[in-house]
């Protein structure tokens, strides 16, 4: 049995796009596992994998760390349905996501999500992000990116958005670990944030739904911030 160790916030939501990619990966491939929630201060629980952040998993002898070498190992280990029919395409969207989109997204959730880490992971929290951003004042760095930053991700979105003007999946016909990195980037700000981040006419917004769907809605399911 693979135990994933999940990133969890308080009231158990689960915003990690990192874990969320292990978790679509994990269904994609038809495999059960057992979860294991970790706040921020538990990073013992993923020492024995010598990984400062979540996701890692066991599976078997096998511990892996980092959401890409999770996503390889699975598809070494469990070849069919294959997570990345096109690896290149996958390695792009890997690195367009976490290199480009994921740096427009924060800012505008960087506040919500904040206020959503469990009350232990709040010292934490504050002194890492507040590091990262150069102010603790969450709420008016929040509120001051809101001006232009939702335009500013849309805009990083452009890419997928031609892809899915011709087609249904950025995989194709089908969804593959393209679609399932894309999709982890919008469980992260839907589990910690009300804000809607699509224009409803939006080709990405008719995908979005199209991916909620999925697994028998698996990433719907998942509690949402209200
Ligand atoms: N490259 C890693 C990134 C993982 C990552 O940054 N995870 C975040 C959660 S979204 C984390 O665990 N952060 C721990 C921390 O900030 O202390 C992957 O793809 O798995």
């Amino acid at each position: 049995m693979i135990t994933l160790y999940d990133l969890a916030f308080d009231k158990d939501l689960r915003p990690s796009p990192f874990c969320w990619r292990a978790k679509l990966a994990l269904k994609h491939k038809g495999l059960s596992w057992r979860d294991e929630p970790c706040g921020f201060s538990e990073k013992h629980k993923i020492a024995f994998a010598q990984s400062q952040t979540y996701p890692v998993i066991h599976d078997g002898p096998e511990v892996v760390k980092d959401s890409w070498l999770i996503a390889q190992h699975l598809d070494a280990a469990y070849p069919d349905k294959p997570l990345m029919p096109n690896p290149a395409l996958a390695k792009f969207v890997n690195g367009w996501a976490d290199g480009a989109v994921h740096i427009v997204l924060f800012p505008n959730v960087v506040s919500d999500l904040v206020d959503r880490v469990r009350p232990l992971d709040k010292p934490y929290i504050v002194e890492s992000r507040g590091k990262r951003l150069g102010t603790t004042d969450f709420a008016a760095f929040q509120a001051n990116a809101r001006g232009k930053g939702v335009a500013a991700f849309r805009a990083a979105l452009e890419p997928a958005r031609r892809m899915l003007n011709d087609q249904k999946f950025l995989s194709g016909d089908s969804p593959a670990y393209p679609d399932y990195i894309l999709l982890g980037t919008f469980l992260w700000p839907r589990t910690i944030s009300p804000l809607e981040l699509l224009e409803k006419d939006d080709v990405i917004y008719a995908w979005r739904e199209r991916m909620l769907d999925q697994f028998d809605g698996f990433g719907r399911k998942a509690p949402a911030a209200v």
